[in-house]
C-alpha cells in the first residue's frame, strides 16, 4: 500500500490526524512533515517524520519518492488573524505552497486533501444557513487563498484528473494542541482560562456568531471523505461542513451551567471581530451530507463536556491561553 503523507503535521489538526491515521493504517504508512521537528517524547515521532517546507518543490518530491506517497493531507497554512498581519507570507505559503503540492501530486498521481474554511465567504454572502453553492467574495487574505485553493484543487480535478476532495472546516475546538492564530481561538482559550481562573476576557462580541466543530468530528470528517464513493462526489472542492453553532455568550453560559462562579467579559479586538463579522452565522452542509453521509456527532453540550473533562485533566500543564494569533508565532 502506498503511503500517506500530511504537511503541517505538528498543527492543531495534524497532531490528532497522523495519531488517527497511524492507528489505522499502522505506523509505518503514516509520514508526518512540518517546518519544524517534534522534540523528545512528543507522540508526534513516533512514526516517520520529516522537516519539509512546501515552499520547496524539489525537496517535496523527494520526500514523496522516498516514502512512495499516494495520498496527501496538505494541512500547512497560515490561519487567518495571522494572515491579516502577514498578508504576503499567508499568500506564498498558503497558494504557492499548494501549488507545489498539487503539481507534485499530479507527477505521482496521488489523492489530495484540502482544507478549506468559512474564511471563503464575506460579507455579501448569506449570513445564516450560507448554501454550498453561493456568493464567495472574501475580504481577507486568508479567504482569498482558501478560495484560490478550491479553484485550483477543482482546477487538477477538471484538467489532470487528480483525485481532490475537500472540507471547508468551521472554527476547531480541540486540546491536544493549541490553534494557530485564527479567529476563532477564543472557543479553545476560553475552556483554559475556566478550569484555570473561572475568568475569561473574549476578544470579540459576546453576540458573534460562527459556525464551530470539535476536533474528533473534523477527523472523522476528512478521512470519511477521503474515503467516499467518487462516483457520488459532485461537488468534491469544498464541501460545507456544520455541527454547531454559537456565539461567546452562548458557549459561556454552557460552562457557567458546570463551572458556576465562571465570568465572561469583553475587549473586543477590532481585526478579528471585522473577520468574524465576514464570515457565515451557520452554513448549510445538506451537499455533504446528501452526497457522503457527512453527520456529526459532537453537539455543544457535548463538546464542552468533553473539553472541560480534559482540559481539567490538564490543568497543571504549561499552557499559554493567549492564542498564537496576539503572540504572532
Ligand atoms: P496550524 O497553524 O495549527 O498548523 C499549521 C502547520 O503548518 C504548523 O505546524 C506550521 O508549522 C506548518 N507550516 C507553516 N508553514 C509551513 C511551510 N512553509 N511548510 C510546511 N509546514 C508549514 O493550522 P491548523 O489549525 O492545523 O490548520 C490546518 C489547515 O486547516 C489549514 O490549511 C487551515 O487553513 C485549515 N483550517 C483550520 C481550521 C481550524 O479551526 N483549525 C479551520 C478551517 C480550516
Ligand atoms: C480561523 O479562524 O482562521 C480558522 C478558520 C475558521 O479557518 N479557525
Amino acid at each position: 500500500m502506498k503511503r500517506i503523507m500530511v504537511t503541517g503535521a505538528l498543527g492543531q489538526i495534524g497532531s490528532e490526524l497522523i495519531a488517527t491515521l497511524r492507528g489505522r493504517y499502522g505506523r509505518d504508512q503514516v509520514v508526518g512533515t512540518d517546518i519544524r521537528m517534534p522534540i523528545g517524547s512528543d507522540p508526534r515521532a513516533t512514526g516517520p517524520f520529516e522537516l519539509l517546507d512546501v515552499l520547496d518543490p524539489n525537496h517535496l518530491t523527494r520526500v514523496m519518492q522516498i516514502y512512495d506517497i499516494g495520498t496527501i493531507y496538505h494541512l500547512a497554512a497560515i490561519l487567518s488573524a495571522v494572515g491579516e498581519s502577514q498578508p504576503n507570507q499567508a499568500w506564498r505559503i498558503n497558494v504557492n505552497g499548494l501549488y507545489n503540492v498539487l503539481e507534485a501530486a499530479r507527477y505521482y498521481r496521488c489523492q489530495v486533501f484540502f482544507p478549506s474554511s468559512i474564511g471563503v465567504f464575506g460579507p455579501t454572502t448569506p449570513r445564516d444557513y450560507t448554501p454550498q453553492d453561493t456568493v464567495q467574495r472574501p475580504e481577507t487574505m486568508y479567504g482569498v487563498t482558501k478560495l484560490t485553493g478550491e479553484l485550483l484543487c477543482d482546477y487538477y480535478h477538471r484538467r489532470f484528473d487528480i483525485d481532490t476532495r475537500g472540507l471547508r472546516f468551521p472554527g476547531l475546538i480541540s486540546y491536544k494542541t493549541d490553534p494557530g492564530g485564527g479567529t476563532t481561538d477564543y472557543a479553545v482559550e476560553i475552556f483554559y482560562a475556566a478550569v484555570r481562573h473561572s475568568r475569561y476576557t473574549c476578544y470579540l462580541r459576546p453576540d458573534t456568531s460562527l459556525d464551530m466543530m470539535y476536533m474528533p468530528d473534523a477527523i472523522r470528517a476528512m478521512i470519511e471523505l477521503m474515503q467516499a464513493d467518487p462516483a457520488r462526489l459532485r461537488h468534491r472542492n469544498a464541501f460545507n461542513l456544520a455541527a454547531m453553532a454559537f456565539t461567546p455568550e452562548q458557549l459561556a453560559a454552557a460552562i457557567r451551567r458546570r463551572i458556576a462562579d465562571f465570568e465572561i467579559s469583553y475587549r473586543v479586538d477590532p481585526a478579528r471581530q471585522t473577520i468574524a463579522d465576514s464570515w457565515p452565522n451557520c452554513m448549510d452542509d445538506s451537499a455533504a451530507r446528501a452526497e457522503w453521509g457527512w453527520r456529526p456527532e459532537y453537539d455543544l453540550e457535548r463538546m464542552v463536556d468533553d473539553m472541560l473533562e480534559h482540559v481539567a485533566e490538564r490543568a497543571d500543564e504549561p499552557h499559554d491561553s493567549t492564542s498564537r494569533a496576539r503572540r504572532g508565532s
